[in-house]
């Protein structure tokens, strides 16, 4: 059985990783082709994001059949291809359960609007004669939460898109389904689960407006949620030795997360939470322009790396998703540097405290496309913010900034496997652009250059198989006032990590606590992005970007 601990995770998006038919559309047996690149990345698991029957109005986080693959995919025999010929080069699946909600397309949701009754139930819907709004909450992709269903004169809640209806939790009805729904997948061999927004599942006993902001605290981390997930636990992948889960978090805090985490608490295997992706957000808004704040960012990693550690839980630890931009254009420098920063980043978060999570293409630094105009965006967030913007008054030119730098399209581009025509990923037309720089940034390259992005990568993955102390050791943060270095030491028995990493171009000089005396250890360099990093002394200078861990031993 894998230690998941030890393991790292890589996150496909299917649409936009291979296709193999032709249709523009990355497919099941794309990904299949494509095992050996993962193999030799030396990934444990792959996370694929939603592939189930789907209107696609959120990229399949609308689903409507959870037990089918959408034809645009592929079917169900080429699932369990991939399924079987990963198993055979020792990497699992870990499948994205929708589960806070469905598509309005969903039988379910269909049979509630022709007013069965236990459907109903299976939803949030209020009834209002007099239409009134039952709060005031807003939707995370923009508007009202609610909407208004003449038929049956009520409002359902939505916290996503109007096509995606939020399920009703307190129905033990509901929470069954959900559990044969995994439980369906376990059979198919599955070995890991991503919980999409699962820390939302369990809604308010009264539903009130808020005065202070969108609705989120009403809801969020919400009042049986524990509960449900250990009974979920309890009734499904517990039930097993072998499988992994990780909750998608929004919004949330640290207790809660140790308690999601913790393993006593027979919940999850670990966390993802997004405060330290929300640093480059003006007063909290995703949808200004704002450069990163770095101080900022270092507390917030600091301070969850403490809390979960103390409290015994475990972190999915990441820059990038299928919902981020990409992070050597956010962090890090997407022209001069983009070999040394994407190194730097990535060493950074792979010596972090928890399971790190790889999310396609970064293994080769791509960067965001700076899409040129509206047409070449189809995420609907992005769609929706366009529209609000220009109702606010805000310049196209503006907007469109904005959406060079925050939009979701930006980790959506096609992934670049070479130089060849559409970057390799397709011989159609791609259903989104790909970046303008496949040419130069593709896997082919990076695959014959033994210093590429890609190889960092694969080293990284491969030291924490073979150290200890980079999925064991203590954490502690080191000159936490810096104001360009972030550095941080592990520690497990007579061993050390220093990891010193330059988040800018301007060179540094980062200084060795008075307490560490180096003569007592043997050291060495682990892995740096410059190949002539100096040895460790009490005093280290870095160059641009420059990232170096250090290994010491008593
Ligand atoms: O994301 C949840 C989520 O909170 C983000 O979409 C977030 O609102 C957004 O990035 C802020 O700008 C999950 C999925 O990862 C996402 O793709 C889905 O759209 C969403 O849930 C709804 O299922
Ligand atoms: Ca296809």
């Amino acid at each position: 059985m894998k230690n998941f601990r030890k393991s790292v995770v890589y996150q496909i998006y299917p649409k936009s990783f291979n296709d193999a038919n032709g249709d523009g559309i990355g497919d099941l047996k794309g990904v299949t082709k494509r095992l050996d690149y993962l193999k030799l990345l030396g990934v444990d698991y792959i996370w694929l994001t939603p592939f189930y029957i789907s209107p696609q109005r959120d990229n399949g986080y609308d689903v409507a059949d959870y037990c089918n693959i959408d034809p645009v995919f592929g079917t169900m025999e080429d699932f369990e291809e991939m399924v079987s010929e990963a198993r055979k080069l020792g990497i699992d699946i870990m499948l994205d359960m929708v589960f806070n909600h469905t598509s309005t397309e969903h039988p379910w949701f269909k049979k509630a609007i022709r007013n069965e009754e236990k459907y109903k139930k299976y939803y949030i819907f209020k009834e209002d004669i007099d239409r009134e709004s039952p709060t005031n909450w807003s939707s995370k992709f923009g508007g009202p939460a609610w909407e208004y269903v003449e038929e049956l004169k009520a409002y359902y809640l939505h916290l996503f898109d109007v096509t995606q209806a939020d399920l009703n939790w307190e129905n033990e009805e509901v929470r069954k389904e959900i559990f044969k729904i995994v439980e369906f997948w376990i059979n198919k061999g599955v070995k890991g689960f991503r919980l999409d927004v699962v820390n939302l599942i369990s809604k308010p006993e009264k539903y009130e407006n808020d005065n202070e902001g969108d609705g989120r605290r009403f809801y969020t981390d919400g009042p049986h949620v524990h509960e449900y997930l250990k009974e979920l636990n309890r009734d499904t992948f517990g039930k097993y030795d072998d499988i992994i889960t990780v909750g998608e978090m929004s919004s949330t805090t640290i207790d809660h997360c140790v308690k999601y985490s913790k393993p006593e608490e027979k919940e999850l295997s670990m966390v993802f939470n997004f405060h330290h992706l929300k640093v480059d957000y003006k007063e909290g808004d995703k949808w200004t322009l704002m450069d990163f704040d770095f101080k900022m960012l270092k507390e917030i990693i600091t301070s969850w790396q403490l809390g979960i550690q103390e409290g015994e839980g475990w972190s999915a630890v990441f820059w990038c998703n299928h919902d981020q931009p990409r992070i050597v254009s956010r962090f890090g420098n997407d022209t001069k540097y983009i070999k040394e920063s994407a190194k730097m980043l990535a060493t950074t978060v792979h010596m972090l405290r928890g399971t790190p999570y790889i999310y396609q293409g970064e293994e080769l630094g791509m960067t965001n496309p700076y899409f040129e105009h509206i047409g070449l965006y189809k995420d609907i967030e992005s769609i929706n913010y366009y529209n609000i913007l220009k109702e606010q008054g805000k310049a196209e030119e503006e907007i469109i900034k904005i959406l060079q730098s925050k939009s979701r399209d930006n980790s959506r581009t096609p992934m670049q496997w070479s130089e060849d025509n559409n970057g390799g990923f397709t011989e159609g037309i791609p259903w989104i652009p790909l970046s303008k720089n496949y040419k130069y940034i593709n896997a082919k390259q990076q695959l014959g250059d033994k210093d590429s992005i890609f190889y960092h990568y694969k080293k990284l993955i491969q030291l924490r198989k073979e150290l200890n102390i980079i999925s064991e050791g203590i954490f502690k943060p080191m000159m936490e006032d810096h104001e360009s270095v972030f550095a941080y030491e592990r520690e497990l028995n007579n061993e050390k990590l220093i990891v010193i990493n330059n988040f800018y171009e301007k060179e540094a000089v980062f200084e060795l606590p008075k307490s560490l005396k180096l003569s007592e250890y043997n050291s060495k360099i682990l892995i740096s992005n410059y190949e002539d990093s100096s040895e460790i002394s009490n005093i280290i200078k870095l160059r641009s970007y420059e990232s170096v861990v250090y290994y010491l031993e008593k």
